[in-house]
């Protein structure tokens, strides 16, 4: 079938997704999540050319990272890397990890919400954000297979706000300047307090 694509496989956000490696199988290794306002965050992530084994180790060591700072996702530029990968689990019981390479939207709903997030990088934030209700997001998984990915409520939050930090966005970017001149005021005083310590 020279030049047919076999259909894409879709993913629902209930059933469980890739196998996860547990420490027994590989070393994984927790990574230092920047914290705003480093202008790192605001790093445009490059496409992944291949998915192997560094890409593989990554994104382990991006699961072990978002679950030990009890996040529901994580993205590469967080922790400094600046290539196309997204880790998810928005699962109450913590074991449905989603990965997402090269991610792209491909459909968003017209219906829009409004919701509290949060940040990894903007530690014990909490602020209203408008996101499309549903979307749809194709990318390869840790095997570098495609999959297409129909998400929606918290799910479908978490996957824009992750795609976002991919352009270099922070959520607070949302925010009023007012807000977010207070945000940066907080992070830089907690930053260096923490090193003073
Ligand atoms: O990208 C990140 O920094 C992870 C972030 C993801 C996220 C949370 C909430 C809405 C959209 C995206 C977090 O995991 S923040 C911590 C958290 O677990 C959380 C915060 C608020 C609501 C639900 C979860
Ligand atoms: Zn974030």
């Amino acid at each position: 079938m020279a030049g047919r694509r076999a259909p894409l496989r879709t993913i629902h956000s209930c059933f469980p997704l890739f196998p996860h490696p547990t420490s027994a199988d590989t070393f994984m290794a927790r990574l230092t999540i920047l914290r705003y306002p480093d202008p790192r965050l605001h790093t445009v992530a490059r496409p992944v050319a291949q998915v192997d084994a560094r890409i593989q180790s990554l994104v382990d060591d991006m699961l072990e990272t978002m679950y030990s700072a009890q996040g529901i996702g994580l993205a590469a530029t967080q922790v400094d890397v600046h290539e196309r990968v997204i880790v998810i689990d928005v699962s109450e019981e913590r074991n449905t990890p989603l990965v997402l390479i090269n991610p792209e939207l491909v459909v968003v709903s017209d219906e829009m919400i409004v919701g509290d997030e949060g940040c990894l990088s903007v530690p014990a934030v909490y602020d209203k954000v408008e996101r499309h209700a549903r979307v749809t997001v194709r990318a390869l998984d840790r095997e570098g297979r495609e999959r297409a990915l129909d998400a929606e409520e918290l799910l479908a939050v978490c996957v824009q706000h992750e795609m976002d930090h991919l352009r270099g966005k922070v959520f607070v970017e949302y925010l009023s300047t007012l807000k977010r001149n207070r945000i940066r005021s907080k992070m830089l005083k907690r930053t260096k307090d923490e090193q003073g310590e």
